[in-house]
């Protein structure tokens, strides 16, 4: 009987890793289009780290069905031995798991710092995408220097600094009185070749924790009551344009076929902390222009439809 179990164990464990496998030829079953510049060197440290596991998953499991097979079968009036422990065999396997943790601990530090150390953050000036994000329950606001802020940057070098210090004053979603305002949506421009189109997000949260994920970029981010925590990115890769037939900007936009409505180019914003019962509804997208100057278009075209909710724009 041991043996049909072993057989078991075993085709159960080959077809897992078969699984594995074709995973990642199936469109949509493996991780998602990587768009951002630091995104390959996070997919490298997860291949590595993928890499090893694997190597001890199939070693132990193999190890397990092996033994089911060969030593499952107890013979009549045999007594297993009495092990207390083998010290050499304990040293071993906790010298070599701390040696691959401390391995990956160095390893991983480039990539750490290029994406969370703060001397690595653009610094606030014209070129640089500022963007508040508040989270709440349940969805995502989104503030952004509107057209005149950015009229009065292109005179006052000290403008984008100015901003950053009302965008970090905790607590409050506090800024300047035109100011453009969206819900769910990031949207950016992909970064030029002089690297203008950094984006610096001031992250915070009105209540509880929620996680900033964007996962084709490969960033995650917590938001903190009573903190405002600085994210940056850089987009290689856009997929938003202006779309005659709804009047506004979509996303989805493969610029290869000319074609709207690509899933490869859908590119999601979630929330990836548990944060109350409508959680899984805190979704939002990521718009990415082609260039700052549809970006522009875009931000003019939403303060527009903003300013048409407000009431002086009435008369
Ligand atoms: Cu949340």
């Amino acid at each position: 009987m041991h043996k049909f179990w072993a057989a078991v164990f075993g085709v159960i464990i080959v077809l897992c890793i078969a699984l594995f496998v074709v995973a990642a030829f199936v469109p949509g079953w493996w991780l998602p289009k990587q768009v951002s510049t630091f995104g390959d060197a996070a997919d490298r440290l997860f291949y590595m780290i993928l890499w090893i596991t694997t190597f001890f998953f199939v070693l132990t499991e193999a190890l397990l069905v092996y033994n089911i097979w060969k030593f499952g079968d107890a013979k009549p009036g045999y007594k297993a031995p009495y092990v207390h422990g083998n010290h050499k065999l304990e040293v071993i396997w906790t010298i070599v798991p701390a040696g691959i943790l401390v391995l990956i601990s160095v390893l991983q530090i480039g990539t750490w710092e290029e994406i969370k150390y703060t001397k690595n953050f653009p610094r606030p000036d014209i070129s640089v995408n500022q963007i508040v994000v508040v989270a709440r329950q349940w969805e995502w606001r989104i503030r952004y220097p509107g057209p005149e802020e950015q009229k009065r940057w292109e005179r006052d070098p000290k403008g984008p600094e100015n901003w950053r210090k009302l965008a970090e004053f905790p607590f409050e979603d506090f800024g300047q009185y035109d100011d453009v305002h969206d819900v769910n949506a990031v949207h950016a421009w992909m970064m030029d070749e002089r690297g203008a189109g950094r984006v610096l997000i001031h992250l915070k949260t009105r209540d509880v924790l929620h996680s900033f994920f964007l996962p084709h970029l490969r960033l995650k981010q917590d938001a903190v009551p009573g903190k405002v925590i600085p994210v940056w990115f850089a987009v290689n890769d856009w997929n938003t344009a202006y779309d005659e037939k709804s009047k506004t900007w979509v996303d989805g936009f493969n610029h290869n076929t000319g074609q709207f409505g690509d899933r490869n180019f859908i590119w999601d914003l979630a929330c990836a902390e548990f944060c109350g019962s409508r959680h899984s509804m805190m979704k939002g997208r990521l718009y990415i222009h082609k260039d700052r100057a549809d970006f522009n278009k875009w931000l003019d075209f939403q303060q527009k439809a903003q300013n048409a909710r407000m009431p002086a724009a009435a008369e």
